[in-house]
This record gives C-alpha cells, structure tokens and sequence, in this order.
C-alpha cells in the first residue's frame, strides 16, 4: 500500500465537497492561503460559466492540523458548495452524448441522470485541486515545482519552445487562458467566442512541467510501479480527458531514434547531464532528473447550449439533450486540476522512496540521497 492515499467525496450541488488524504508526514506547514489561491486559480479561465460566478471556492482544514502543522495523522479538508440545492433540481431524462448521463443511469438503475452527474461533475475536482496543493506544498520542501499551462485549444497552437518554466509561469498566470504565447492568447479566446456564439463548447491540450524532481521515484521492476504510466492514469481520471503524453509522445512513433532519445553527457554538478527531454523526464518508468512534462487532451465538454439528439429514458422517444448550466470552454481551469493530480502522484512516489514520519525525516532522506547521487 502507498503511503500517501485519498479520498473525495461530496456532489455538485451538495452541501459541500470533502477530502481525506492519509499518510501526509507530521511538520507540514499548512498555508492555506496557497491552497486557496490554487482554487481560485481553477476557477478561471475564459470560457466558464455562471456557477463559478455563484463559487468562491475555500478549503477548511476539520482535522488532522494542530497550530498550522500537520501531526501524521488524516487530514480532512472541506469545501462548502455555495449552490447547495441537491433536492431542488428538476430531473434530468435527456442522456447528454459524451457524459456520464446514460451509461451511468443504465448502470446505477436510476430514472434520472441527475443521481449521475451530480457526481460525474468536474465539481469533483475543487477537492482534487485542495489535496494537489497541500501536496504542492510536501513538495515545495524538497524543491519541487509544478506549472500547468494550454498548449492548444481546439486547431490553435501556441508556440512555447525556448520559454523557461519561470517564463511559462509568469505569462500562463497572465493569460485569461492560461497560455504563455499571446498571439496564440487571442486566436484561442476567439475560437471560444466563435464556440460560444454557436451554442457549442470546444477543448484543448494543457501541458504540465515539474521541476527539481529527484532521479528515481518510480520504478523499473513492476508494471505498477511505474510512475509515468500512474502519472497517465490519474491525469486520464480528471473529467473528459481523452489523451495523455510523455514527453514526445504520440510524435516520437513518427521518428527515428536518433531523433527521440535524449544523448547523456559528462557530469555537471556531480551528476550526468542530457542532451535533451524528449523523454519528458522519464526513462523505464523512473524519473531522470530531467523535468517532468506531460500533456493531456480533454475532449468538448458534453453540454452544449445547442444540443446534440438524445433519447428521452422516460419515454423511447427521439429528443434534444438536456440543457444545463454548464462552461463553454474549462481547459485553462483543467490546466490547474492536472497541477494538482500531477502533485499528488509525484508525492506518492517521493514518500514512497523516502519514507518519513516527519517532514525533517524525509527531507534528511531526500538530501542524503542527492548527494549520493552527486557522488555516484
Ligand atoms: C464545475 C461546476 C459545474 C459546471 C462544470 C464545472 O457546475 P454546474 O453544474 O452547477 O454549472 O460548471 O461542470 C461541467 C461542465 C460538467 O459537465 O459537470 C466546476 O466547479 O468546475
């Protein structure tokens, strides 16, 4: 069993959305404000609807902090939803193509998809977003640092190669669509304008990088072991995601290999250097040293204002979809749910390489082993 586990649990339009994460080590500093601001990050974005207009999204900490600090034992997290209005909502019969709505009904036995998406929301992930940032911040002790931005939305590409991740921060937290290339910025947000004006929604790709990781978590020797391919499962668990690559992924199948792999130099500071990342900071399923970086399609979100043609599950007949609130574009916000899954599972595999009860046990874990490293 990991180490570090967690659970969410809470609906849409519940009373409030809830995490349990175990296993976190005592000496955690818990700054929620960095939390916060994480949650009001995934908030953003141009192209979202009115419930984040209603949503001021806080996390309180119920246990397992005393005096700002984690003790080791569960630490729950809370937020309230302000759209709290579970029993008041009108039954949803008109399967959505694309969401959960009907396989979820059919699978459940339910007569109303609402006891489905009230779960299937990607409301869910506020409470992923809470537990990515205290996970952010086990990080953030040992020198981890993660940023989440667009690369494309619907056919736009925005051109970042050369930008250094304090410069893919920067701009992306700029951005109303948390992309780093500006001329890219106004043809994205007018794709969304064009979706928007069709009764339609429209998707993209967001890249995540994490730098300072340490040589080694994961592990070569078993399947589940293997962190890039638990990085592809979680990030694949966030809401209408499609699609996920490793470094050069799907364009790495195209070249040769000479062209993909990345060549390995003299050692600068102690450890052996590469040529390049295309292996996005993986090599047999373990960190390289190198950074981090994935990238992950989501699909059209499955509610369109102009809907597609649906079956009524009352009554056989030929309809139109149902039409609820919903975004026209939520990509720059899945941006920052994919920081926080990424957080998370990278936290996974460093307390399970590191162990530690405290944060002081880990981090003398993780600097023993770099200078093991450098030394090697
Ligand atoms: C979301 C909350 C939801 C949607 C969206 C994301 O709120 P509501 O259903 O009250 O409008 O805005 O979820 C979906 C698009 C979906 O299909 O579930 C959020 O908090 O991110």
């Amino acid at each position: 069993m990991p180490q570090l586990r967690y659970f969410t649990a809470g609906e849409s339009h519940g009373q409030c959305l809830i995490g349990v994460v175990e296993g976190l080590p005592a000496g955690l500093k818990l700054d929620r404000a960095a939390i916060n601001r994480d949650l009001a990050r995934r908030q953003q974005g141009y192209g979202r609807g009115g419930r984040m207009k209603i949503e001021a999204d806080e996390a309180e900490i119920v246990s397992g902090v005393r005096h700002d600090e984690t003790i080791g034992s569960p630490v729950t997290l809370m937020v309230k939803n302000r759209d709290f209005k579970i029993n008041e909502l009108p039954a949803v019969t008109k399967p959505r193509p694309g969401h959960a709505d009907l396989a979820g009904v059919i699978k459940y036995d339910r007569q109303d998809a609402r006891d489905i998406l009230e779960r299937s929301s990607a409301r869910e992930t506020t409470m992923r977003v809470a537990i990515g940032g205290v996970c952010k911040l086990l990080l953030a002790e040992v020198g981890v640092d993660i940023v989440g931005h667009i690369v494309s939305l619907g056919t736009v590409q925005a051109k970042t190669d050369g930008l250094t991740f304090a410069q893919i921060r920067e701009r992306s937290e700029a951005s109303e669509v948390r992309c780093a290339d500006p001329e890219a910025e106004k043809k994205m947000i007018e794709a969304i304008d064009i979706a928007k004006g069709q009764g339609d929604t429209i998707g993209g790709v967001f890249e995540v990088i994490a730098v300072g990781v340490p040589i080694g978590l994961g592990s070569h020797v078993h399947w589940d072991r293997k962190l890039d391919a638990n990085l592809a499962r979680a990030l694949m668990s966030i809401q209408a995601m499609k699609g996920v690559e490793v470094g050069l992924g799907f364009e790495a199948a195209r070249r040769f290999g000479s062209q993909v792999h990345d060549e390995i130099l003299p050692a600068q500071d102690g450890v052996f250097t590469r040529a390049g990342n295309n292996a996005g900071g993986f090599e047999g399923g373990m960190t390289n040293g190198q950074p981090v970086v994935v990238r992950v399609a989501m699909k059209p979100l499955s509610t369109l204002m102009k809907p597609m043609r649906s079956v009524d599950i009352q009554t056989g007949q030929e309809v139109k979809a149902t039409v609820e609130r919903s975004d026209v574009c939520a990509t720059p916000a899945a941006a920052v749910i994919g920081e926080a899954v990424v957080a998370v599972e990278l936290a996974k595999a460093l307390l399970d390489k590191f162990g530690g009860d405290s944060v002081r046990e880990l981090k003398r874990n993780v600097e023993s082993y770099r200078e093991a490293c450098q030394r090697w």
